[in-house]
């Protein structure tokens, strides 16, 4: 069988006897500790984790790479934080403010209609978090976008986003939640996570929604019955351990909840923020983290390649390490990352090339709904 003689290989391969132990714990459907996983980022060579991770991804998901057809809405630009990382920071906005936007409700739902037509079934909407909008706002918008397209999904609002709002209308997070999910939001993005660790939180991202706050806020949505994602920012001044102990975070409460669909790795992008100083990490770095997570986070379906942010040939690579999913067609991503730097200025995929890009490293493209229903299989799709 497969199974065994990949488990031949590395056993014949590995002579240090963690890695032996850890390939038995994978092997065996066992948790590896956070002491394990912080030995992988420092000890194994990445063929090793590749083999590791794409061992578990084949395992979980055959070959299939899942899609979805979707596009971003992003309000504004404006936000009351100071994200050390991000283009969109007050700092840098009291700075300078010429290219500050706001979309008004009607542009929102200009653009909402410019779909009219379009098999697209997911709309994701996350922004700075202005001081002037919220829970009432967001509600109204929300209710509005589903009168206009009842059947698009709504992803939207990162914790911070969400956070800010709640304390602002004075309402608990089950109660902000519940009053945003009755109005037709169907789940919640990762934003927001960074790291959790508290020194590094601090060196990043002081002023927002602290660690506990954010793994509070899933922990409501998922009470509340709305799914939801994580993502880490990796790639800047972290080390293994901080990586570690935010995946140990999410795979407790996953055990709890078992509300997260997908874990999406963010790396570190130096451009117009206040850590450009920073270099950002090499290709083999983005290899691990993906890998690592993929082997430490046993209770996660889905890990998932932004491929606007990693850029398309990266997004292939990562297919063979432990990466299932590849978000979506993605009109008009958000600006937070081409602003930041990301591979893609025009982040725009075709289902064809969505496909093409799927099927040249031979894997099985699977449409999928934004809470993992499988909608089509494009393998024998011929395209024309
Ligand atoms: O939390 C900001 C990141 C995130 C930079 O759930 C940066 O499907 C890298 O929530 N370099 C928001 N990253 C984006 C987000 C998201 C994106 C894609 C898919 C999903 C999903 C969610 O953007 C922030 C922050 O970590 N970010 N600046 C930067 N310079
Ligand atoms: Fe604001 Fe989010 Fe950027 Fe932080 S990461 S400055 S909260 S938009």
């Amino acid at each position: 069988m497969a199974e065994e003689f990949i488990q031949e290989v590395l056993r014949k391969s590995i002579t240090d006897k963690m890695l032996l132990g850890i390939t038995d714990k994978v092997m065996n459907n066992k948790r590896i500790t956070s002491e394990e996983g912080i030995y992988l980022y420092e000890n194994a060579e990445i063929g090793y984790l590749g083999t590791l991770a794409n061992f578990i991804r084949e395992k979980r998901h055959g070959n299939k790479t899942y899609f979805n057809k979707n596009f971003h809405i992003e309000p504004t630009n404006i936000c009351v934080f100071d994200c050390k990382f991000c283009a969109y920071s007050k700092f840098l906005r009291e700075k300078d403010d010429f290219d500050a936007w706001e979309m008004s409700e009607e542009e929102i739902f200009e653009a909402i209609k410019a779909y009219e037509g379009n098999d697209i079934t997911e709309v994701h909407i996350v922004g700075g978090v202005h001081p002037k909008m919220g829970l009432e706002y967001f509600k109204n918008l929300i209710e509005n976008i589903k009168a206009i397209r009842p059947d698009l999904h709504v992803k939207a609002f990162t914790a911070v986003e969400l956070d800010y709002m709640c304390k602002k209308a004075k309402v608990s997070y089950e109660e902000g939640l519940q009053i945003l999910k009755d109005a037709g939001q169907g789940s919640l993005p990762g934003g927001g996570a960074e790291i959790f660790d508290n020194d590094i939180r601090d060196q990043i991202c002081k002023d927002k929604c602290t660690s506990e706050e954010w793994l509070a806020m899933h922990e409501a949505a998922h009470n509340v019955g709305m799914p939801s994602n994580a993502t880490i920012l990796y790639g800047h001044i972290e080390k293994p351990e901080h990586l570690i102990d935010h995946m140990n975070r999410l795979r407790e409460l996953q055990d709890k909840t078992d509300g997260f669909n997908a874990f999406i790795p963010l790396k570190f992008r130096n451009g117009n923020n206040q850590m450009s100083d920073i270099e950002e990490v090499s290709i083999v770095e983005d290899l691990k983290m993906y890998a690592i997570s993929r082997i430490f986070l046993d209770n996660f379906n889905h890990i998932k390649a932004y491929w606007p942010m990693i850029g398309r040939k990266t997004t292939q690579l990562l297919l063979s390490f432990g990466v299932n999913d590849i978000d979506g067609t993605v009109d008009d991503s958000t600006k937070i990352y081409t602003m930041a730097g990301a591979e893609e200025q025009k982040p725009v995929m075709t289902t064809e090339q969505m496909i093409t890009l799927i099927k040249d490293v031979n894997r099985q493209p699977i449409e999928r709904d934004s809470v993992y229903n499988e909608l089509r299989d494009y393998s024998k799709t011929e395209l024309v």
